[in-house]
């Protein structure tokens, strides 16, 4: 019994040194997209909510002079980095192994990226609702992507995503009619769980009110 527990223990100190030196290495990277004069936006959400596909409609709605990059983090495979290269912007994908990107794997893909002629960093975290949100990266805005098909209890049931966010794309709202997702029962989980959370319903499919999110973006560059 007496063995077991310190076994336990000593599991739970690795676990607060490696989140420890993960918000040292954020704070690092921070200050490295700080002096470049970066605004990073982390998107994160359960795999499938439409990550990528809002950074493909995202990107050629900005202006030329905002300049973007783009740290795509999935478990395997290059299928999204590949995705997003079409656009003509440089892309950086690293793997993960694991359900999270962290600090340090970030500041890989800053190293591999043109950071001197960039004004914004899209990091696509693993599709997953919960470890992200651990993991603080840098980044400047921490935006959760949900959808309509997720189910309107999401922010209840995974707080801490909505919690570190401070912007919810509400995606695939195109879907809405198809789906059991009350708009306004999802409002009253968010504001129980973040008060201060801004949701923005949107649809990458059929570009309805993305025009929010891009203003958005270009906003926190000003
Ligand atoms: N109907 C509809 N489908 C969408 C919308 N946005 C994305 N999709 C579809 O949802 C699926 C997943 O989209 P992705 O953009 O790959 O999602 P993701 O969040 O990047 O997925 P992971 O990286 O695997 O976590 C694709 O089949 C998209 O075409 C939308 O607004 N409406
Ligand atoms: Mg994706």
């Amino acid at each position: 019994m007496i063995k077991s527990l310190s076994v336990n223990l000593k599991i739970f100190r690795i676990e607060e040194n490696l989140l420890a030196e993960n918000e040292r290495l954020a704070e690092e990277n921070r200050q490295i997209l700080g002096k470049k004069g970066i605004v990073a936006f982390n998107l994160m959400g359960g795999p499938g909510t439409g990550k990528t596909s809002l950074l493909e409609k995202t990107i050629p709605r900005l202006p030329e002079s905002l300049p973007c990059g783009i740290i795509e983090g999935d478990v395997a495979g290059s299928l999204d980095g590949e995705r997003l290269a079409r656009l003509g912007v440089p892309v950086v994908q690293i793997n993960t192994g694991s359900c999270h990107l962290d600090a340090s794997m970030v500041r890989k893909g800053l190293e591999h990226l043109p950071l001197e002629r960039l004004k914004i960093i899209f990091v696509e975290n693993v599709g997953n609702l919960v470890c992200p949100a651990e993991f603080p990266l840098g980044t400047d805005k921490q935006v959760v992507v949900s959808a309509v098909t997720e189910g309107d209890d999401k922010p209840v049931k995974y707080p801490l995503m909505f919690q570190v966010a401070s912007l919810c794309l509400l995606n695939k709202v195109d879907l809405l009619p198809a789906v059991n997702f009350s708009v306004e029962k999802f409002g009253q989980n968010i504001r129980q769980t973040n008060s201060s959370l801004k949701i923005i319903s949107l649809s990458a499919q059929s570009g309805e009110n993305l025009n929010a999110w891009v203003e958005y973006v270009i906003s926190q560059c000003s």
